[in-house]
């Protein structure tokens, strides 16, 4: 049956409205979740950076199906080092990150790396982060081992996600 003999006008041209729409909405579909063991990653992203930033970040849904693992390292050639951090509340109720040495996942659940939260920082960009760009990025993982990955940058200038985009500010302790 061919969409051309079942449809009025006005359902062909919503079809062809909705095949406009699919492209753009493509990119948040874009990366199967990477499995490896009981560990499913998905929605691997970075934030755009402007030049002359020092340092990106990069988040991701992480599910784990089975026991309790942790992330031990993440490795990545986009900067000349990389580290795990989360946010803390400081004394005067300020957010601030600091570097911990594992991002724990605890059996059968979903953890969050995403903005104001836990996440993966890149330390000394060698070169901005350009939205629509990919590079690999590898978890080491106590038990699942070595989970290669793949993150796509993101612009969010403005973006429903830049709502804590003051969370890069601040300075890192060493300089390398
Ligand atoms: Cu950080």
């Amino acid at each position: 049956m061919s969409i051309h003999a079942l449809c009025s006008p006005a359902l062909r041209r919503a079809l062809v409205a909705a095949a406009a729409i699919l492209p753009l909405a493509y990119p948040v579909f874009a990366g199967e979740p990477v499995k490896k063991g009981s560990i499913e990653v998905s929605q691997v992203w970075a934030r755009a950076t402007a030049q002359g930033q020092a340092n990106g970040a990069a988040y991701m849904t992480i599910r784990n199906h089975g026991e309790a693992d942790r992330i031990l390292r993440a490795e990545a050639g986009v900067s000349r080092k990389v580290e795990l951090h989360t946010h803390q509340i400081d004394a005067q109720g300020v957010a601030r990150m600091i570097e911990i040495p594992a991002i724990e996942l605890p059996a059968h659940t979903t953890v969050e790396l995403k903005p104001g939260g836990l996440h993966i920082m890149f330390i000394g960009l060698k070169e901005p982060l350009e939205a629509g760009k990919r590079f690999p990025l590898k978890l080491v993982l106590e038990k699942a081992g070595e989970i290669p990955l793949e993150v796509e940058v993101r612009a969010t200038s403005g973006g429903a996600m830049g709502g804590q985009g003051q969370e890069h500010g601040h300075k890192h302790g060493q300089t390398h």
